[in-house]
C-alpha cells in the first residue's frame, strides 16, 4: 500500500497555476509539471523560468493551461525536456520554441494551432512521431534536421500550408507520412508536403555571386562564358605547403556536391590551389571560376584558405538549397581590412563543453574570423588545468548558480585538450588567444588561495553576475609567484603572440581594497606614493601590470593585451588595448594614438553579442543589458571616424564578446552570436566602400538559409 503511494506519487506531475508558486529550489528540482492557470509569455514568464529554472524538466504539461502563445525560444536547447503537452487553446508556436529539445520523443498538435514559427522543432534529434489536428500553417525549418522521425500524422484533409524547408533534411524512406483517405494527392502536389513523395527540385541554379557572399570580397567580376556546373567529379591539386588547405578543400566539396546523380554524365572539374607571393597581404587571395574548374591563390596558406570559404558560398548561392546548379565565370580579388577579427567566448561562468568548444571554430571561421579569444578564469570559475597548482580546477571549476539559475556548471580543460583545440583551430587559420584576468575578477583563484588578496581573506567563489571587491595584491610577492607559475604553464600550451591579462573592472569602489592592506602600503611606500587613501590606488594595478608585462616579454615573447580603463594613463609600449566600454571608445582611442598602441575595437554599443538583438529577445531577464540590433552592430565603423594614419597605425582589429552569465547551452552562444558576428565580420574584413546595410541584408538570407539547413541557430528578431 505505501509502496503503491510512494510511487503515486513520484509519477504525478507537481501541479501549480504559474511557476511563481515555486521557490527557487523547487524550479531547480522540478522534473514534472503541470501548469493550469493562464501562462505570462514577456519578461520574467512562466515559459522563461520553466526554460531557464527548471534545469532537470522531464514533462511540461501544459494541456489544462491557458495559453494561446507559445512564445519564441520557449524552450531553446533544454536537453531534459521529454514530454510536452500543449494547451487545449494555443493558436501559435514561436520560432525556434522548441530548438534542440534533444530528448523529444513526440508531438501532438492541437485542434486550435494556427501557426508553428521558422525552426520551431527544428534539431530535436529524438522527435520520432508528428500528430497534427488542426491546419496550422507550418514555418521555414520548422521540422527540419528531424533525423529519428518516422511518423508524420496529419488529420486534415487539406494540406497544411508548408514551406519547401519545412521539413529540410527528411529521410523520405524512413518516414511515414499518414493522412486522411483520399487525400494523398493533395499532399503530393502540396508546397513543402511534395518532399515525402520525391525529391524537391533544386531551385538554386545559377550562383548570383553579387548575393552570395559575406563578408563582401573586395572586387567581384563577373566573366562571359559558360557557367561552371557544379556536378561533377572535382579533384583538388595543391601546391607544396597547402597540405591542410587540400584537406580543408575536400572537406568543403563533400559537403556541398551531393551524390551524383548520373556519374557517367558528370564530366571533371578541378580546383586547384597555390600560393602566389605577388599579392599584397599575408591574407590575400585570387579565386578565379572558368568552366573547366577553379583557381585559388593566396599570398600564404591563410589566404588559400578564406578562398576556399569564398567558394564553399559560391556553391551554397542561394540557400534555397546544399549546393548550387552552376556558378557563373568570374574573377574575385580579396583581401581584409583588419588583421585580427575576433571572437571571445566565457567559458567561466557558464562552461563550454570542449566539444562543443571545438564545434564553435569552423563556423566563424566561414566567416573569416582568425582570432578566439578564450576568458579561462573569472569570479565564478577557473577553467584551465594548471600543474602546479592542481586546487584551481579541483576547488575552482565546479559551483551552482548563476545568479536565479539554480543550476550545477562544473567542468575545466586539460591542458592535453587545449593544446588539441590549438592545433585543431589552427587547422581553420584561427589562433587561440588565452585570457588570464588581474587584478579583478580574480575571486576563483582568491578562493583557492586566500593569500592572493589582501589580508588573505577567504573568499566564496561568485555566483552571480557583476564585480566582486576582492582582488589580487599588488603588494604581496606570492601574487607575482602565482602569476609567473601560470603564465609559464600557458606559454607553453597556446603558441600565440598574444596573451590577454584582463585588467577590467579593478577601478573604484573594488581598488578600495587595496588602501589599508599593510603589503599595498608598502608597496606604496616603495613607489613613492605619498597618498594614503585610495585615490592612487591605480598605480599599484599599473605597477602590477608593468611586471607582468616584463615578464611575459622578456620570457616568453608575448605582447600582452588588456581591456582599457581609463585610469590607465599610459598604455605599455608594444602592448594591445581593448575598447569595450560603452561610451567611453573615443577616449580608449585617443589614448592609444597619444601612447602610440594598437587597439581592438569592440565597443558595448556595437560589439556585445551577450546583450539582446532586439527588445524580449533571449536573454530575457539580465543585469540590465541595453540592446545592440543586427543593424547597430553593422553599423560600426572600426576607425571609428579616425582616419587613416589611426587605421595604419593603432587599428588592431574587430571583436565581438560573448560573456556566458546568461547563456546557458551550447547552442545559445550561438543564438547570441548570429547573425550579428556575420555584421562584424563584414566590419572587421570588407573595406567601407562595398559596405550597404541594404546589400548585406540581401547577402545575409542565403547566409541564415544555410545555417538553418545545418542546424546552426541564430536570432531571428532583426
Ligand atoms: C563586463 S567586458 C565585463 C565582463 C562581463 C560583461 C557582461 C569586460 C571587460 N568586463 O566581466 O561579463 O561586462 O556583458
Amino acid at each position: 500500500m505505501t509502496a503503491t503511494l510512494l510511487l503515486t506519487v513520484q509519477l504525478s506531475a507537481q501541479t501549480i497555476s504559474s511557476m511563481n508558486e515555486l521557490k527557487p529550489e523547487q524550479k531547480a528540482a522540478a522534473t514534472d509539471l503541470r501548469l493550469t492557470g493562464k501562462l505570462s509569455t514577456t519578461g520574467n514568464s512562466d515559459f522563461r523560468q520553466m526554460r531557464d529554472l527548471c534545469y532537470q524538466l522531464h514533462t511540461a504539461d501544459l494541456s489544462g493551461a491557458d495559453c494561446e502563445v507559445i512564445p519564441n525560444n520557449a524552450f531553446h536547447s533544454r536537453h531534459a525536456l521529454e514530454k510536452v503537452l500543449l494547451p487545449d487553446n494555443v493558436k501559435s508556436i514561436g520560432s525556434q520554441a522548441f530548438f534542440a529539445c534533444t530528448r523529444l520523443a513526440q508531438i501532438t498538435l492541437p485542434k486550435s494551432l494556427t501557426r508553428v514559427g521558422d525552426a520551431a522543432f527544428s534539431s530535436c534529434s529524438a522527435l520520432k512521431e508528428i500528430t497534427i489536428n488542426g491546419t496550422p500553417t507550418l514555418g521555414e525549418f520548422a521540422f527540419a534536421r528531424l533525423s529519428a522521425l518516422r511518423i508524420v500524422r496529419v488529420n486534415s484533409t487539406t494540406p497544411p500550408v508548408a514551406s519547401p524547408s519545412t521539413f529540410d533534411g527528411l529521410d523520405r524512406k524512413r518516414v511515414k507520412l499518414i493522412v486522411p483517405k483520399g487525400s494523398e494527392i493533395k499532399y503530393r502536389k502540396a508546397a513543402g508536403w511534395s518532399i515525402f513523395f520525391s525529391a524537391p527540385d533544386n531551385e538554386n541554379k545559377l550562383c548570383n555571386p553579387q548575393e552570395a557572399i559575406v563578408p563582401i570580397p573586395v572586387k567581384i567580376q563577373t566573366l562571359e562564358g559558360t557557367a561552371l556546373t557544379t556536378e561533377r567529379h572535382w579533384e583538388v591539386l595543391a601546391a607544396e605547403g597547402l597540405a591542410n588547405e587540400c584537406t580543408q578543400a575536400e572537406r568543403v566539396l563533400r559537403a556541398r556536391i551531393p551524390k551524383l546523380k548520373n556519374p557517367k554524365l558528370a564530366g571533371h572539374a578541378t580546383l586547384t590551389l597555390g600560393l602566389d607571393p605577388s599579392l599584397q597581404d599575408d591574407e590575400a587571395y585570387v579565386l578565379e571560376v572558368s568552366a573547366k574548374g577553379v583557381e585559388i591563390h593566396g599570398k600564404t596558406a591563410a589566404g588559400v584558405f578564406y578562398g576556399l570559404m569564398t567558394f564553399d558560398q559560391l556553391l551554397r548561392g542561394d540557400g534555397s538549397s546544399t549546393c548550387c546548379e552552376a556558378i557563373p565565370q568570374l574573377r574575385i580579388e580579396d583581401a581584409p581590412r583588419t588583421h585580427i577579427r575576433e571572437l571571445m567566448l566565457d567559458p567561466c561562468r557558464t562552461f563550454i563543453p570542449f566539444d562543443e568548444l571545438k564545434a564553435f571554430i569552423p563556423e566563424m571561421a566561414r566567416y573569416k574570423y582568425n582570432t578566439v579569444h578564450l576568458h579561462l578564469t573569472d569570479d565564478q570559475a577557473w577553467r584551465i588545468e594548471i600543474k602546479k597548482y592542481p586546487e584551481l580546477t579541483e576547488k575552482a571549476s565546479a559551483r551552482v548558480g548563476m545568479d536565479d539559475m539554480l543550476v550545477p556548471i562544473s567542468g575545466y580543460y586539460t591542458q592535453e585538450q587545449m593544446k588539441e583545440f590549438v592545433a585543431y583551430a589552427a587547422q581553420y587559420h584561427v589562433q587561440v588567444v588565452p585570457e588570464i584576468e588581474m587584478p579583478g575578477h580574480e575571486v576563483a583563484a582568491i578562493h583557492v588561495f586566500p593569500k592572493l588578496t589582501c589580508g588573505a581573506k577567504q573568499v566564496p567563489i561568485r555566483t552571480t553576475c557583476g564585480v566582486s571587491d576582492n582582488l589580487l595584491c599588488p603588494g604581496s610577492e606570492f601574487t607575482y609567484e602565482f602569476l609567473g607559475n601560470v603564465f609559464r604553464e600557458l606559454a607553453d600550451i597556446f603558441p600565440s603572440r598574444y596573451i590577454h591579462l584582463g585588467g577590467d573592472e579593478a577601478g573604484n569602489p573594488a581598488l578600495g581594497c587595496w588602501t589599508n592592506c599593510d603589503s599595498c602600503k608598502a608597496l606604496k611606500k616603495r613607489l613613492g606614493i605619498t597618498t594614503t587613501d585610495r585615490s592612487e590606488n591605480w598605480r599599484l594595478q599599473q605597477y602590477l601590470f608593468d611586471r607582468m608585462i616584463d615578464t611575459l616579454r622578456t620570457q616568453y615573447g608575448k605582447t600582452p593585451m588588456f581591456w582599457y580603463e581609463t585610469d590607465f594613463k599610459k598604455i605599455q609600449p608594444g602592448c594591445v588595448t581593448f575598447s569595450w566600454r560603452h561610451g567611453l571608445t573615443k577616449q580608449a582611442l585617443q589614448a592609444a594614438v597619444a601612447n602610440n598602441a594598437k587597439i581592438m575595437l569592440c565597443p558595448g554599443e556595437h560589439c556585445y553579442l551577450d546583450y539582446p538583438m532586439a527588445a524580449g529577445d533571449m536573454p530575457e531577464i539580465n543585469w540590465g543589458m541595453p540592446i545592440i540590433s543586427l543593424k547597430k552592430s553593422y553599423e560600426l565603423d572600426p576607425a571609428w571616424g579616425m582616419g587613416e594614419d589611426f587605421e595604419k597605425n593603432n587599428l588592431f582589429g574587430v571583436a565581438g564578446t560573448l560573456w556566458s552569465e546568461c547563456i546557458n547551452s551550447p547552442e545559445r552562444i550561438y543564438y547570441q552570436a548570429y547573425p550579428r558576428a556575420l555584421a562584424l565580420s563584414e566590419v572587421g574584413w570588407s573595406p567601407a566602400s562595398k559596405r550597404s546595410w541594404d546589400d548585406f541584408l540581401k547577402r545575409l538570407k542565403p547566409v541564415l538559409n544555410d545555417m538553418q539547413r545545418r542546424g546552426i541557430t541564430f536570432s531571428k528578431q532583426f
